[in-house]
């Protein structure tokens, strides 16, 4: 089976991380295609592969699967082995509805602190309601780990949807210096020790393009 993965801009494109993050730090072999994104966020050259012209897009031999729930789905379903939901039904309910949660909400946090790998922002884009998603992320979080998470140091113990889903946000903490109490960040340092978290993030810092929608905070001249 061939596997094409098709991303924006490792620094900004929070949706296109889920599913690299999923695939590599699984193991699971692709090829990535980045697309860089214009002015306004849009994936230069994207229609080519995705009918919603927006990244990410997984090509499976060749036939497109796109939304990073979607792909991620795919992508537990086509390797099993992989352990890529918890085995457990109650758990793996759980990490479905905490995947779907990040997938539709936290709308708030999402549009003052948009993902920025490479910037650092604290104290930037507490608007009305981002307290409210943090601290809901954190329940989220403390849940998970608190009924799922003694086997290891994820939310459900190992690796899975789950923690690629959240890894964006991981790094919005990071970047916008949002103070977390001592389990949270125990858990944000053990994501950002991931590999693919490692990779992604190591990379997404050598980037230099400049997106002006997705940078409230800074200039093209003081971006860094
Ligand atoms: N729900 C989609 C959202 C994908 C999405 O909005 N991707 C952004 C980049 S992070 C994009 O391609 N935006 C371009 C546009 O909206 O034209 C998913 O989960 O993949």
């Amino acid at each position: 089976m061939n596997l094409k993965l098709v991303i924006g801009n490792k620094n900004y494109s929070s949706w296109s991380m889920r599913a690299w993050v999923l695939l590599r730090q699984a193991g699971i072999p692709f090829e990535e295609i980045q697309l860089k994104f214009d002015d306004d966020s849009r994936a230069k050259g994207v229609e080519a592969y995705s009918p919603t012209k927006r990244v990410p897009v997984l090509l499976v031999d060749g036939a497109p699967v796109w939304d990073s729930l979607a792909i991620c789905e795919t992508a537990a379903e086509i390797f099993p082995a992989k352990r890529l939901w918890p085995a457990e039904q109650r758990a793996r309910a759980l990490a479905r509805s905490i995947c779907a949660e990040m997938h539709s909400g936290f709308h708030a946090l999402r549009a003052t602190m948009p993902m920025n790998i490479r910037a650092a922002h604290p104290g930037k884009g507490m608007a009305e309601g981002v307290q409210g998603d943090i601290d809901r992320i954190l329940a989220v979080w403390d849940d998970c780990r608190a009924r799922f998470g003694s086997t290891g140091a994820m939310l459900f113990g190992h690796f899975t949807v789950a923690d690629a889903y959240y890894a964006p946000v991981v790094t919005r903490f990071i970047t916008y210096g949002v103070p977390l109490p001592a389990a949270a960040r125990e858990y944000v340092e053990a994501v950002c020790e991931l590999p693919g978290v490692a990779a992604w993030m190591s990379a997404a810092r050598q980037e230099t393009e400049f997106v002006a929608a997705d940078e409230p905070y800074a200039t093209v001249s003081g971006k860094r």
